[in-house]
């Protein structure tokens, strides 16, 4: 079904295109002149030659029309009007960025009711169990809404977001279900059904996460490392692919977030996404503790997630500071093993975790900072390592979130979702973390940053 109505849209298209051409000069809604397009179609292929793209690669100019809410045609020199005209000034015009993984619940509230002292996942936790009963709708959308708009400037415009219920009255979930409608015009959210306490931490979690589920939640969320013990967190897993399957919805866990090299519930994930044939359903966030694990069960457990094809995000930004806080010297850097992963021809995508809250006081919304992180603590400072830590924040991002391919990406037919780049190579983009000049959402402009200059004394 879903086929066949992209191919009728592409249709109308490529029929508009072809009318377009015979009139000498098309009228567009917007066109975006001298941008260099990105192109992800190799961008982060573990395999792909040194001479496909790769982080110093500079595209050649080109001009973008955009109508009816998509892309009509792409070349250099596009002969046309349109209403908008936007000048890209030689810079890169590529997809929106995809944030896989955020808590937007908790954001913006650091400090409250107190700051977080040992830096630990644990009172995180805490702080924010005292912080959610202070919850209201106005609340959480108030600051959910400013975090949006923080990425949205900085050119996301896919989100997934966590939500805790295992809180009684699910607030936060039901403040962020009106909100996913409220911005859905110009932003995809989804939200994750996640038992931050555990789902069997209190007698009513289950029954919560399946209440998130009938309201409306899109995905199946879980915290196995943080259950009581190993048997509860095994049991967790299991229930939650039954209820996935039951629901028809895909499932995203908070997956071995800890240093303990004991914790190994990827393993049961994995097994569970194979055995029902749901890898590409399935996403482990944080897997923190592969890092910890010994080379000789990693290795083993390696040819299982090559097997089982399921994504995974790590959260570099906020899990090289909550990591290792046990550790003297030599400390741990607490990050999962992103490039072996890559290596491996795995999904891989990249999430900013936290905007100033209980668990880490910083942070702005900008994938740039996350990819940049990323470079740092996964080594991947090589060429292709760059690109493919930008694949991340992007297209990877796509793919984990489930978004059909055919609606992401700058390419005739497709949905005019775009953003243009103060940058002419990845290189420049990510070394100054290129500021997101233009925002397009849906065909029409959704924000705008003007670049600083610096005035220098004679
Ligand atoms: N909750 C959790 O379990 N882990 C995290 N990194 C955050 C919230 C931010
Ligand atoms: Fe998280």
């Amino acid at each position: 079904m879903a086929d066949l109505s992209s191919r009728s849209q592409q249709d109308s298209v490529s029929e508009r295109n072809i009318n377009s051409a015979m009139v000498d000069s098309p009228n567009y809604d917007l066109i975006i002149r001298n941008g260099r397009l990105l192109d992800l179609s190799h961008l982060g292929n573990s395999e792909s030659s040194p001479d496909e793209q790769n982080c110093d690669t500079r595209p050649e100019l080109t001009d973008i029309a955009i109508g009816d809410r998509r892309i009509l045609a792409l070349g250099p020199n596009l002969p046309g009007h349109a209403q908008q005209i936007i000048d890209a000034q030689g810079h890169l015009v590529g997809p929106p960025f995809v944030e896989s993984h955020i808590h937007l619940d908790s954001v913006l509230t650091a400090g409250e009711p107190r700051w977080n002292q040992s830096g630990t996942l644990f009172e995180g936790i805490e702080i924010w169990g005292d912080r959610k009963r202070a919850l209201t709708t106005a609340d959480v959308k108030a600051r959910a809404l400013a975090a949006l708009k923080l990425q949205a400037s900085h050119g996301v415009l896919h989100v997934r977001s966590h939500v805790d219920v295992s809180e009684p009255q699910l607030i936060a979930l039901q403040a962020l279900l009106e909100l996913r409608e409220e911005v859905r015009p110009w932003l995809n959210l989804q939200l994750v059904a996640f038992p931050q306490d555990g789902l069997y931490g209190a007698p009513r979690n289950a029954e919560l996460l399946e209440e998130a589920l009938k309201l409306g939640a899109d995905v199946v969320g879980g915290i196995p490392h943080y259950e009581f013990t190993r048997e509860d967190g095994v049991r967790s897993v299991h229930y939650l692919f039954d209820l996935a399957t039951q629901y028809d919805r895909p499932l995203d866990f908070h997956c071995d977030e800890i240093d303990d090299p004991q914790s190994r519930f990827l393993e049961v994930v994995a097994a569970c996404a194979l055995r029902r044939d749901m890898g590409d359903r399935t996403t482990a966030s944080h897997t923190t503790a592969f890092a910890s694990y010994d080379n000789s069960y990693a290795t083993k457990l390696m040819g299982l997630l090559r097997r089982a094809q399921l994504n995974f995000v790590a959260n570099p930004l906020i899990n090289i500071t909550l990591q290792g806080r046990g550790d003297s010297y030599p400390k741990r850097r607490g990050i999962t093993r992103v490039k072996e992963l890559w290596r491996a021809g795995l999904n891989v995508s990249l999430g900013h975790d936290c905007i100033q809250d209980p668990w880490y006081g910083l942070g702005n919304g900008n994938p740039l900072d996350v990819a940049h992180m990323a470079i740092h603590c996964c080594q991947m400072t090589g060429q292709r390592e760059i690109a493919a830590c930008y694949a991340m924040v992007t297209k990877n991002g796509a793919q984990t979130l489930g978004i059909d391919p055919a609606d992401y990406g700058v390419a005739v037919g497709k949905p005019a979702n775009l953003v243009v780049l103060a940058g002419q190579t990845l290189r420049d983009l990510i070394s100054h973390r290129g500021i997101v000049t233009t925002v397009v959402s849906q065909g029409q402009y959704l924000a705008q940053t003007s670049l600083p200059t610096t005035q220098w004394q004679p």
